[in-house]
């Protein structure tokens, strides 16, 4: 297989297994799969800076990352999370302010797809419109509702 076909298939596998994004449908996932560009982090680095610009979302595709948050008057930084294959991060920076509202750091090597604003506005916008789908059942209604809510708190 062609390196370009054999990354699609792997990006596609990835997003397809993200909890958020099932609804989304194959030609979206398919252009995300494209766009998205691949990553690499080692121990330590940095992956996004609390408190500087950022224009990207990323998904992590191979190993875990901590989520920590420097809160004003305090010196040590608080641990938030910890996130790993499958989930996301980035999309506050996206939203409004273009600032990091936290720093997100590899633990161990990470690897991860990474999205332009752009590209994923165009995710957003079609979790959005199916959010407001009059003809969906209730229930996938508001599954749908409650995954563009959850993607866009
Ligand atoms: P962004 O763009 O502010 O960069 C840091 C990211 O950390 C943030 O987006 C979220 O995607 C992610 N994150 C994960 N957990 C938390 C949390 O509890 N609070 C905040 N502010 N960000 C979190």
């Amino acid at each position: 297989m062609r390196a370009g076909v054999m990354r699609h298939t792997q990006n596609m596998e990835l997003l397809r297994s993200v909890p958020s994004f099932r609804s989304l449908p194959e030609d979206v996932l398919s252009k995300v799969a494209d766009a998205a560009e691949e990553a690499r982090y080692a121990d330590g680095n940095y992956i996004i800076r609390q408190g500087a610009t950022g224009d990207t979302f990323f998904i992590i595709s191979e190993g875990q990352v901590k989520v920590t948050q420097e809160k004003s008057g305090s010196e040590d930084p608080v641990l938030l999370s910890t996130l790993s294959k499958g989930n996301w991060f980035g999309e506050q920076a996206l939203q409004g302010e273009d600032v990091r509202t936290a720093s997100v750091i590899a633990v161990g090597d990470v690897t991860c797809l990474v999205v332009d604003r752009e590209t994923f506005k165009q995710l957003i916008g079609v979790l959005e419109d199916a959010g407001k789908k009059v003809n969906e059942s209730d229930e996938t209604k508001s599954r749908l509702e409650a995954e563009a809510g959850f993607f866009s708190c």
